[in-house]
C-alpha cells in the first residue's frame, strides 16, 4: 500500500505541471498509469487542450478510453515527457523496460527537452543493476549473437523473458524479443556498448540523459 500511496503522490505532481497546449510524451507503468485519472479530471473540469504522445498500446488505450487526445511523433515533439523507472542511481541514471516498453520510452525521452521521472523511493538505489535486470530488446534471429556478446561485456546471467498470457517468450510491440540482462557491475559507457551490438534494438539503461526526477517517499 505504501507504494501505491508514494506513487500516487508523484502522480499527482506531475498531473499539476500540465498547462495548456501542452505536447506531453507519456511513459508507461503503474506509476505513469496513475496519472492519467488526474489528467482525464483537468481536461474534463478546465477544458485543457494537451496532446498525449503514449509509449505504450496499454497507455495509447487508457488514454482513449479516458479522453486524453493523442499524438504520435510523426506530427508533434513532445514539449515534456514523464516516465516512470525501476532504478535510479544518485547520478540519475535509470534502467527501465520492466513494462517492455523501453524503445519507445528512450525515443520519447530522447525527442524531449524536458524529463520528469516519477518515483517511490523503492526505485533509489546506490549501484545501478542492484534489484533489477538490464533489459535488452533484441530482433528475434539476432538472439543468440547478442547472448554471447554480452556476455563479452561481463553479463551473469541473461533470461529471455516470457509471456504470461501465451506460450513462448514476449515479443514486444515492436516484434522484438526482450532480454533480461544480470551485471554485477555497470560501468558508465555500458549502456553504448550493449547498443552497439548487432541486433540490439534498444536497452533499458538511461545514463546522462536530460532528466529530473520526482521521489515520493513512501509511508513508513
Ligand atoms: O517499464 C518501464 O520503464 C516503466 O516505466 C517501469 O520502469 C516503471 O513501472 P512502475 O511505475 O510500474 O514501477
Amino acid at each position: 500500500i505504501s507504494n501505491r500511496a508514494g506513487k500516487q503522490r508523484v502522480a499527482d505532481q506531475i498531473v499539476s505541471k500540465i498547462k495548456e497546449g501542452d505536447v506531453i510524451g507519456v511513459g508507461s507503468g503503474s506509476t505513469v498509469y496513475l496519472t492519467l485519472f488526474a489528467i482525464a479530471e483537468r481536461i474534463k473540469a478546465e477544458g485543457l487542450n494537451i496532446l498525449a504522445i503514449p509509449t505504450s498500446i496499454e497507455i495509447s488505450m487508457a488514454c482513449s478510453k479516458l479522453g486524453i487526445p493523442l499524438t504520435s511523433l510523426y506530427e508533434h515533439k513532445p514539449n515534456w515527457c514523464f516516465d516512470g523507472a525501476d532504478e535510479v542511481d544518485p547520478d540519475k541514471s535509470l534502467i527501465k523496460g520492466r513494462g517492455g516498453a523501453l524503445f519507445k520510452e528512450k525515443l520519447l525521452i530522447s525527442s524531449s527537452p524536458l524529463n520528469y521521472i516519477i518515483v517511490d523511493d523503492s526505485k533509489l538505489v546506490d549501484k545501478l543493476g542492484s534489484k533489477f535486470p538490464v533489459p535488452v530488446e533484441v530482433f528475434p534471429q539476432a538472439v543468440l549473437h547478442v547472448e554471447e556478446a554480452l556476455k563479452a561485456l561481463g553479463a551473469k546471467d541473461i533470461v529471455l523473458r516470457l509471456a504470461g498470457g501465451k506460450d513462448g517468450p514476449v515479443i514486444t510491440e515492436n516484434n522484438n524479443l526482450l532480454l533480461d540482462v544480470h551485471f554485477d557491475s555497470i560501468d558508465k559507457d555500458m549502456e553504448h556498448k550493449i547498443k552497439a551490438i548487432t541486433g540490439v534494438i534498444e536497452s533499458g539503461l538511461f545514463i546522462n540523459y536530460s532528466i529530473e526526477v520526482l521521489v515520493a517517499a513512501n509511508d513508513a
